[in-house]
């Protein structure tokens, strides 16, 4: 079994999607381990994408980010990682692939929806930014 991390991001809680996209990542196989609604400061949300300050989205991202709430969740499958990028789709919804959330739900490189891990131990460390231990007990 293998964790990653995602935020339904505030855009997918305004527009009233998050049933409809809980229903596909649970319909792929995916149990939720952990599950809230938060809302980011320009603050957490810029330490949250460090590794994206240098980039020239950078500003919006951290804007849009805070902008709302939103919804952190720990997802846990076999494989969870690359299966959970491959259900979300490419970070721009024009290019993502048929059926995916992006491609259903998604706008824009920037407002898509949905953040996934990209590695496992990226998974891990951001889990932690959102959730306690015990918050992160399996329980079925
Ligand atoms: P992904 O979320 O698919 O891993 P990354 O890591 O390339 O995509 O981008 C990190 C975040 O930055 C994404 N959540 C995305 O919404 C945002 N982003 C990427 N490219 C742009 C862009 N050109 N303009 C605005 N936001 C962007």
């Amino acid at each position: 079994m293998e964790r990653t991390l995602t935020i339904l991001k505030p855009d997918c809680v305004r527009k009233q999607v998050i049933g409809a996209v809980i229903d596909k990542m649970e319909k792929a196989g995916f149990r939720i381990v952990a599950m809230k609604k938060t809302r980011l400061t320009p603050e957490t949300a810029g330490e949250f994408y460090a590794v994206h300050r240098e980039r020239p989205f950078f500003g919006e991202l951290v804007e849009f980010m805070s902008s709302g709430p939103c919804v952190p969740m720990i997802l846990e499958k076999e494989n969870a990682v690359a299966d959970f990028r491959t259900l979300i789709g490419a970070t721009d919804p024009a290019e993502a692939a048929d059926g995916t959330i992006r491609k259903l739900f998604a706008d824009s490189k920037g407002e898509n929806i949905v953040h996934g891990s990209d590695s496992a131990e990226n998974a891990a460390a951001e889990a932690a930014f959102f959730f306690s231990t015990e918050e992160s007990v399996r329980v079925n």
